[in-house]
């Protein structure tokens, strides 16, 4: 084990934790001899969060070497890549590509990882992307991270998340922390909101297209909005293919699940179908479709259905009288969608409108069965400020919902926002705390899960405008970790983030656990392992050119600080495919491929294989080298390609 120091039998990071510990005794005894936590054994307790130590809330102070409480799943917008970071500390672990590029993994390049982007691609996008000189798309918008559950409780199994860009949802397997899977979904257009079903199980993940258009997008059908519609999407979580789809009335923006596995919800902005703003926010109302999952499921297996592109698709438009949809009218262009953890309350975000609409979801069957007024689910609508956009939940009966306009996030108690929807006189708001600036999602500590608890809250702002230097007319955007203190909010970290801190969720460490190195048997290099048992070739101590026609497949393995390859000789015009093994088992000893001026570069972590094909069309000398710094010796670790010319 690289981490044991042989003298002590101690590892380092105990030793470490020890040094802590001993500085962290001068840090409690000013609190009082307060038993802290290790998120909070800070060396140092400044004076003024010594209080709200002493009250029991989280100080976020994580000392050098001490480690997180708590993951935190970031998605990242427009930069397409998911983020890993560490909370409290705020400190970014990682960033897993998923519908971006990476320089330095070779996501998009490896062979592995183009796979991954491919083969649930559909024909369109493919024929679109060859026309264009491409194999992939090059960008993607990653707006919201989901972890599957197992009735109501992270499972830590996988992370779901959408691209509004490309149309596409992929899932990333945690116990490598890389992406397994990105289906593009046909039919819709932009998948925006999306949410993995919270019981029993995530059998489902459920995606909102955003975008209207034509049914059958064709070209047939142009600037006709009468015959534009929508499609809510049910992806089957274990296969990542597309279980079934819903057309509905209106586009579609965020969505949630309950915790009974009855129903899902989408709000929906543009329920006028205007195709302007003006049109899109001409209405008082718009509305939230309510799914019912099991007679969405029996009219499939009744055959209600038709078939577009492959796809199982049911008719939930408005005003077909069957039980799949039910659309319930609330403010004009409403926003965030979310299911407070007391399995009851759903919180719809008014956006334009200062309220939050308040939905009881077991009041949802009389809807459907019993044909009670949509608006009868509705059991609070408190006015809490201007633009809010999304809400999370401490697990106590109280709400958190952010404010774009004011720049703050509102403290509410829904059982009081409900007694002052009767009648009563009460306020629900506990108090309002000032963000910096805008925010957009917000998120508690395991919030959205029944294991909330209420420890953490994040801001996640658009705009940091004057709060850093100045960086250029391109600004960072900015997040902001609070301690969820009594009826107040505690900032307790303030950071820049480039593109974007779209949205988060803050999971328990206790519930993920990754390993260390690759199982040599993993699947993710399955066409590896194929081609090299038809070449006859030992994937892991290879160490072989093998040539087929004008393709030439090249193995080697590295051990550190060198390959199993010093050279290897092709012709000009060859296709070639060069696999690395990794073959050291040490954690944290990464060795990566470069093949120098042929734009070529990817990760080989340990006991790893990846592989990655180019053309050799230019005759030459070109060194290859391992770019992940590996050993002392790492600037030694390479060696050439020769590229024959052609009548040589
Ligand atoms: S949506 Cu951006 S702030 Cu894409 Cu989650 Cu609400
Ligand atoms: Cu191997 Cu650097
Ligand atoms: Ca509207």
């Amino acid at each position: 084990m690289s981490d044991t120091t042989e003298r002590s039998g101690m590892t380092r990071r105990q030793l470490m934790g020890a040094t802590a510990a001993g500085g962290a005794a001068l840090g409690t005894a000013a609190v009082g001899g307060l038993a802290l936590t290790a998120g909070s054994a800070g060396a140092l307790v400044a004076s003024s969060t010594a209080a709200s130590a002493a009250s029991g809330a989280a100080t976020g102070h994580v000392a050098p070497g001490e480690l997180d409480e708590y993951y935190g799943f970031w998605s990242s917008g427009q930069t397409g890549e998911m983020r890993i970071l560490g909370i409290p500390s705020m400190r970014e672990l990682m960033r897993v590509p998923v519908f971006n590029r990476c320089s330095a993994t070779g996501w998009g390049q490896t062979n592995e990882s183009l796979k991954v982007m491919t083969e649930n691609m559909t024909d369109k996008t493919r024929d679109f992307l060859a026309a264009n000189g491409k194999k992939v798309h090059d960008n993607g918008d990653l707006h919201h991270v989901h972890m599957s559950f197992t009735e109501g409780k992270y499972d830590g199994r996988y992370l779901f998340m959408n691209d509004k860009a490309n149309t596409r949802v992929a899932r990333v397997r945690c116990d490598v922390m890389k992406c397994d899977k990105i289906l593009e979904i046909p039919n819709a257009k932009a998948i925006h909101g999306l949410r993995p079903q919270k019981w029993p199980r995530t059998n489902y993940v459920f995606a909102n297209g955003e975008d209207e258009g034509p049914m059958v997008n064709d070209g047939k059908i142009l600037d006709d909005p009468s015959q534009y519609v929508n499609f809510y999407t049910a992806i089957n979580a274990d296969e990542m293919t597309v279980a079934w789809q819903v057309m509905v009335s209106g586009n579609l923006d965020n969505t949630d699940a309950d915790y009974d596995g009855k129903y899902a919800f989408s709000t929906s902005y543009n329920s006028e179908m205007g195709m302007n703003l003006a049109d899109m926010t001409k209405s008082d109302r718009d509305h939230v479709v309510v799914y019912n999952i099991a007679e969405i499921e029996k009219g499939i297996a009744a055959g209600d259905f038709i078939e577009l592109n492959g796809v199982k698709v049911i008719d939930g438009r408005k005003g077909k009288n069957k039980n799949y949809t039910r659309y319930i009218p609330v403010p004009n262009n409403p926003h965030g969608c979310n299911m407070a953890p007391d399995k009851i309350h759903l919180c719809i975000a008014g956006k334009l409108s200062p309220t939050v609409t308040v939905i009881d979801v077991r009041k949802l069957d009389d809807v459907f069965y019993k044909d009670a007024d949509p608006r009868s689910v509705v059991v609070a609508e408190p006015e809490l400020g201007l633009g809010p956009l999304h809400t999370a939940f401490d697990g106590k009966g109280n709400a958190y919902t952010t404010l774009f306009l004011d720049s703050q996030v509102v403290f509410w108690n829904i059982e009081k926002a409900k007694q002052l929807f009767a009648g009563e006189k009460v306020d629900p708001i506990i108090s309002k705390t000032d963000v910096h600036y805008q925010p957009g999602h917000n998120s508690t500590s395991m919030g959205e899960t029944l294991e909330a608890d209420g420890k953490y809250y994040i801001s996640m702002n658009k705009f940091s405008k004057d709060r850093y230097i100045n960086v250029g007319p391109l600004k960072p955007e900015n997040e902001q970790l609070f301690a969820i203190d009594g009826n107040n909010l505690t900032l307790l970290h303030d950071g820049p983030t480039f593109a974007e801190p779209h949205d988060s969720i803050i999971v328990h460490r206790s519930l993920v656990n990754p390993v260390h190195v690759w199982d040599r048997k993993d699947p993710f290099w399955e066409d590896a392992r194929k081609q090299a048992e038809a070449d006859g070739v030992d994937l892991d101590y290879g160490a072989d050119v093998i040539r087929d026609g004008n393709k030439v497949r090249v193995y080697m393995h590295s051990v550190a600080p060198s390959y199993s390859l010093e050279s290897f000789k092709v012709k000009e015009g060859d296709e070639v495919t060069v696999y690395v093994t990794n073959m050291d088992d040490i954690e944290d000893l990464t060795h990566g491929f470069c093949m120098g001026n042929h734009g070529v570069a990817m990760e080989v972590p340990p006991q790893a294989t990846a592989s990655v094909t180019f053309t050799a069309s230019q005759p030459g000398v070109y060194w290859y080298y391992c770019q992940w710094f590996c050993h002392a010796l790492h600037m030694e670790m390479r060696g050439r390609m020769f590229v024959e010319p052609k009548d040589a």
